[in-house]
């Protein structure tokens, strides 16, 4: 397996010495957000985590190597060119053993960081189960990674393009437990509502890292989802954000768009439609994440 694993010299470094490590996934970078706010929300959100003790570690797929910490021109190719797969586990693979550039979704990256030994990752919103998907069965593999794989996730709750109560329903046959930071209301992303209740809340970081170690203890192997509410300021209300959902998803089915593609086009047509403000709420909403997962990350190490 260590063939396959590029491990950046300071996270490596950080692995041996048991030093906190927060991993990111580069699908937000490569499809989820336009050059050049997308490197450059990547620089700040590494910054973020650095002022807070912790190493950041980005994750993607280079010259068939699972690379664990990207440099800054990696950081800029990802950001910049065309031609970089979105390689969601299916795809690692195809995509390693081709030596082609690969972003990682929220599946491919927790499965390398767990390959590295990461516990904690930072991302915008995860993939769930698509509206429709009795029709369609586009249910995220992002869930069924969370069944297996043994790294917490910090997000914003999940986006209304997805079917939010189905998604938690999943999570729940799943076995992964949902808490949600500072509130009892599970968020929606680019808003603090969704209209339904979390299963778990918590208001506190250090709370949340004995729930991870506790789980993990047990030997209940799996992901936590930590839902994480925009902030107040920069949050668009659900009313308003539900018509532009809509929207883009009649688009995308008369565009006939199904299967990796989907994720990509709505993230894109929303930005489209609500003229670049959606954008600076995923920017915040990020960034307000990546706070959260180092102080998570902070306290796992010192009860690890
Ligand atoms: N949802 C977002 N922003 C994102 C994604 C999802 O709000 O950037 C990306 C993540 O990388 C996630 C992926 O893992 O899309 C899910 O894709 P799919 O639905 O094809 O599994
Ligand atoms: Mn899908």
């Amino acid at each position: 397996m260590n063939n396959y694993l590029h491990i950046h010299p300071e996270v490596a470094e950080a692995i041996k010495n048991n030093l906190p490590i927060v991993a990111l996934e580069s699908t937000i970078i490569s499809h989820g957000m336009p050059y050049p706010q997308n490197v450059s929300t990547a620089r700040e959100v590494e910054g973020i985590i650095r002022e807070q003790g912790v190493i950041p570690a980005t994750i993607a797929i280079l010259d068939g190597k699972c690379c664990v910490g990207l440099n800054d021109e990696q950081l800029e190719y990802l950001g910049q060119a065309k031609d970089v797969w979105k390689v969601s586990l299916r795809d690692m693979p195809y995509v390693i053993a081709n030596k082609l550039a690969g972003a990682t979704t929220v599946a491919a990256t927790m499965r390398i960081a767990a390959m590295a030994g990461i516990k904690v990752f930072v991302t915008g919103g995860i993939g769930g189960v698509h509206r429709d998907a009795q029709q369609t069965m586009d249910i995220s593999a992002d869930l069924t990674e969370m069944s297996n794989t043994n790294v917490a996730i910090i997000s914003a709750g999940v986006k209304s393009i997805l079917d939010i109560r189905l998604t938690l329903e999943y999570l729940e046959t799943l076995g992964v437990p949902v808490i949600t930071y500072s509130q009892k209301e599970f968020p929606s992303f680019y808003s603090r509502e969704s209209g339904y209740t979390s299963p778990l809340s918590s208001d506190s970081a250090e709370e949340i890292a004995g729930i991870l170690k506790t789980k993990w203890d047990l030997n209940i192997n799996g992901s936590v989802l930590i839902a994480n509410p925009v902030p107040k300021e920069m949050e668009i209300p659900y009313a308003k954000i539900e018509s532009k959902i809509q929207q883009a998803l009649d688009e995308a089915k008369s565009a006939g768009i199904n299967g990796k593609e989907t994720t990509p086009f709505l993230l894109k047509r929303i930005a489209e439609i609500t003229g670049g403000s959606s954008l600076a709420t995923n920017i915040a909403l990020v960034k307000n994440n990546a706070l959260l997962g180092a102080k998570v990350a902070n306290y796992l190490a010192k009860i690890s």
